[in-house]
């Protein structure tokens, strides 16, 4: 098997691009498929700040990669939730590869420890206020990735969700017919109000399988194990499913997430309907001033009711 643009040996082949590339042309490649998702979605240009959400997984270090060698400005944020035997590993691939790669490139790696800012680790707040781990996880991260934009004047936030991750998510909220979840189902979504970060999603054009190649063979090292909480999860579900018809007929996962949004981009202009709905509907949380459609944001309810539990 040659590369199909410069004919040495391949190291990848990509069913779904009928193509197979040397290991400089599938950098290359990745490269490409990064820029022309930035294009197609204004995400964001060569003066931006921008903020990479890192978890020590392949996908969001290759992102971290590619944004430095395409020449953005690009630091990082790195969310320790305390989970044994996983949150200690994976920050250790991050730190590693922020040593080795990005502060050489003049880029910063900012780490928020739930363990010291929020007193418990992640299972044990879950626990005390009796909701999932996951979702618990998921109002932190959310608000400290967009906290940390905000307050630290990034122009954008960026995350390393993939073709796969998208696909699946796609395929889940079309089962349950969610129909706000799809509306908001975007590789960019503006910083409709004041106080809440623009949100982007460069991998969008890029399988999982292309970026765990892109990171062995950049020497990326990564936390191959997924977070054990995410045991279970139907998005893993409905990833095996997609990873089958992906296999019987190669570029499935493509034609359905990419012709989704082909679709919602001929059915209305997202950005200006998004924004005049968040305009009208958020205000400032009262405990903490970040835009909630409440009195009080999920954050601070949140810790409000752990704090309640936490022994001093
Ligand atoms: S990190 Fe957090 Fe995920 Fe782990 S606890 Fe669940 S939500 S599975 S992306
Ligand atoms: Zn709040």
């Amino acid at each position: 098997m040659n590369c199909v643009k410069c004919k040495t040996k391949a190291v990848i082949g990509l069913p779904r691009h009928n193509a197979a590339f040397c290991k400089p042309c599938f950098n290359e490649f990745v490269h490409d498929q990064v820029s022309r998702a930035i294009k197609a979605e204004r995400m964001f240009g060569r003066a931006d700040r921008i903020l990479v959400a890192v978890s020590g997984g392949k996908d969001s270090l290759a992102l971290w990669d590619v944004l430095l060698k395409l020449g953005y400005h690009a630091d990082a944020l790195y969310v320790d939730l305390g989970i044994p035997g996983y949150s200690a590993k994976s920050r250790e691939e991050v730190e590693r590869y922020a040593d080795r790669v990005a502060k050489p490139c003049h880029a910063t790696l900012l780490i928020h420890t739930v363990q010291e800012e929020e007193g418990a680790g992640i299972r044990e707040l879950a626990d005390l206020i009796n909701r999932p781990t996951c979702s618990a996880c998921g109002t932190i991260k959310r608000y400290q990735f967009n906290r940390a934009a905000v307050e630290q004047d990034y122009d954008v936030m960026a995350t390393g969700h993939n073709l796969d991750d998208e696909a699946a998510r796609l395929l889940g909220n079309v089962l349950h017919w969610q129909d706000d979840y799809l509306d908001k189902q975007s590789p960019s979504l503006p910083a409709s109000v004041e106080g809440f970060a623009k949100k982007v999603k460069p991998l969008y054009r890029l399988t999982e399988r292309e970026l765990a190649a892109y990171a062995v063979l950049n020497r990326i090292d990564y936390i191959v194990e997924e977070c054990p909480m995410a045991k279970g999860s139907k998005l893993l579900l409905y990833k095996e499913v997609l990873n089958r018809l992906e296999t019987e007929s190669p570029g499935t996962k493509q034609r359905f997430y990419w012709g989704f949004l082909e679709k919602q981009a001929k059915a209305r202009p997202v950005p200006t309907s998004m924004a005049e709905k968040d305009q009208a509907t958020l205000r400032p949380c009262a405990t903490c001033g970040q835009p909630t459609t409440a009195e009080t944001c999920s954050y601070c309810k949140m810790m409000a009711r752990a704090k309640a539990g936490i022994p001093r």
